[in-house]
């Protein structure tokens, strides 16, 4: 089994011959693969699968990905562009598939890189209900008030009460952290005005 496993590695053949096997993680595999990606390069004269160049019916592959500038057929694997690699997606779904989910396994160090192995929660990847398109952050949820991972109009009530000056105890905020959208150091009508851009979706505004 091959499971919570990535490679970056430059894999290169000029061998022709129908018995060169090369691929991201094997050549050949008779097991499963899972909760793993692979984002290196592959050369090759002859075209395979992404992770095993020739996947038998022994073969199994669970939610695990390629890098899509691969030359390579999906197989059973998926493809995936760099920038929904390191936008967070890749490290929630390799996350996600874990038996136990509390336990942290993959995380991210900012949305600019790709997954790697940390178990400080301060890495955890979140995904975000938001408008129309759930997006992924890091460690605190920006606009998310209630810690429910998803931004909404209960949300945005605690936002417009704060920006006319109510505190937590009284329906606003009381937190920087999780209300200071724009970074300015208050939490004002700007702050509220953004937060319900987000909630209305139809956009790809994020809060990070
Ligand atoms: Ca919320
Ligand atoms: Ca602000």
């Amino acid at each position: 089994m091959i499971k919570n496993c990535f490679s970056s590695s430059v894999i290169s053949s000029s061998s022709t011959s129908y018995s060169t096997y090369i691929a991201g993680f094997a050549g050949a595999f008779a097991g499963s693969i899972e909760d793993s990606f692979f984002n290196g390069t592959i050369t090759r004269s002859r075209n395979g699968s992404a992770l095993v160049y020739s996947e038998g019916f022994n073969t199994t592959v669970t939610n695990s990905y390629y890098i899509d500038t691969v030359f390579a057929t999906a197989g059973k694997s998926t493809s995936m562009s760099a920038e929904r690699m390191k936008s967070g997606e890749l490290c929630w779904l390799l996350q996600n598939g874990q038996p136990d989910t509390t336990v942290l396994v993959w995380g991210q160090s900012s949305l600019t890189s790709y997954p790697k192995f940390y178990t400080s929660e301060n890495w955890r990847v979140r995904k975000v209900e938001c408008g129309d398109t759930p997006y992924y952050n890091i460690g605190k949820v920006l606009g998310d008030t209630n810690g429910d991972f998803t931004v909404n109009s209960v949300d945005l009530t605690r936002f417009m009460k704060a920006s006319v000056g109510f505190g937590y105890a009284d329906g606003g905020l009381s937190e920087l952290t999780v209300g200071d959208l724009n970074s300015d150091g208050t939490i004002d009508a700007i702050d509220a005005a953004m937060l319900e851009m987000a909630i209305s979706g139809g956009t790809d505004y994020k809060l990070q």
